[in-house]
């Protein structure tokens, strides 16, 4: 795989060599993925990684494992080196050109003693028309901070080189929750290119196209493996916006990338709430209408339907009834902090 290693020159001032930049386009265009090294200077990995696992624990307290934290989104935890990283939107700015958008900050947790092992192979997103005899260029661009050192014990990413090109879904629908189906994708896959774990020290960028199959592993460690999470789009596909607190605004201001911000007055509450009561006041009875007893719905369809968010504890005993009737196509790691997104505040 392409892992750029950025000279001095290049990280004062936050633009990779032209050479790079080719070497980069190249990269996405075969493989689906590179690693930029340094990009993040380990002080600032450092105090996000403190931070998170703070919350973290917090929230673990309360909910269980909980893959999907939001970092905190307000001062003094927003950093130009992670929101606004010159050297990514270098190579993402190539690719997409002007009306690059920011769309997410996020991050992936495998935590220290958490049993629920690997995920499932999947791609962040399929492919945008499976009609296609040939894959479009990327047009959705995932870009992951590991904040502390990535390697084959702690659950460091496998990556599928080449998969962001292919026809066939394998997200959250489609093949994905088809054992028939993904075994033999995944087979015939691995006899071509075969996956491996991105193994990379902290403070490093990894810019994936977001069709790329990868899973996090499972973490055999002590120590929590965290990584955060940017999506970098164009704006004529209608991006998705992150809650920041007021004041923060200014922070986003840059000549070549737009983050999508929706400010929410101080302080803002960016974990879940412990039993936040329901926007929708909505009940399992809501939800069995939405899916009829004789039907089978992915997550994804099932949330869209959804008239508004569940509580924590209605999110509970919702997935529990679900898989309990076969209502959800699959079970198991990803689907907790999935809808753990749409939990009222
Ligand atoms: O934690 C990881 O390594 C990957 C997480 C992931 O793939 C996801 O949340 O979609
Ligand atoms: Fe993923």
């Amino acid at each position: 795989m392409l892992i750029i290693e950025p000279t001095d020159e290049e990280l004062s001032s936050g633009i990779l060599k032209t050479e790079n930049i080719d070497d980069a386009i190249h990269a996405m265009d075969e493989d689906g993925y590179l690693a930029i090294k340094n990009a993040v200077p380990a002080d600032i990995c450092d105090r996000l990684y403190q931070k998170m696992v703070e919350d973290g624990e917090q929230v673990k307290k309360e909910f269980g494992g909980y893959q999907g934290l939001v970092p905190p989104p307000m001062h003094p935890w927003l950093f130009k080196e992670v929101l606004l990283n010159d050297l990514v939107i270098s190579v993402t700015h190539a690719i997409l050109g002007d009306g690059l958008v920011n769309e997410a900050y996020g991050s992936n947790w495998q935590w220290a003693g958490n049993k629920v092992g690997a995920h499932h192979v999947h791609g962040d997103h399929g492919p945008l028309w499976e009609t296609m005899s040939e894959a479009t260029p990327a047009f959705k661009i995932v870009v992951n901070y590991p904040i502390c050192d990535y390697t084959e014990a702690n659950g460091a990413t496998q990556i599928w080189p080449g998969t962001h090109k292919t026809l066939r879904t394998l997200c959250n629908s489609g093949a994905y929750g088809d054992p028939a189906l993904y075994e033999p994708m995944l087979a015939e896959w691995r006899e071509k290119r075969p996956p491996h774990q991105l193994v990379l020290p902290k403070g490093s960028a990894i810019i994936r196209d977001m069709r790329t199959w990868h899973a996090g592993m499972q973490n055999h460690t002590n120590q929590h493996r965290g990584m955060l999470v940017n999506i970098h789009t164009h704006r004529k596909f209608k991006p998705t916006a992150f809650r920041v607190e007021r004041g923060s605004e200014d922070f986003f201001e840059h000549p070549v990338l737009t983050t999508n911000i929706e400010v929410v007055e101080a302080p803002i509450q960016y974990l879940p709430a412990k039993n936040g009561q329901a926007a929708s006041g909505l009940t399992l009875e809501d939800v069995s209408k939405i899916i009829p007893a004789d039907s089978e719905k992915s997550f994804d369809e099932i949330r869209r339907e959804l008239p508004g968010p569940p509580s924590v504890a209605e999110l509970r005993d919702f997935l529990k009834e679900l898989s309990k009737q076969g209502r959800l196509r699959r079970s198991g790691s990803g689907i907790g902090s999935r809808w753990r997104r749409y939990v009222s505040q």
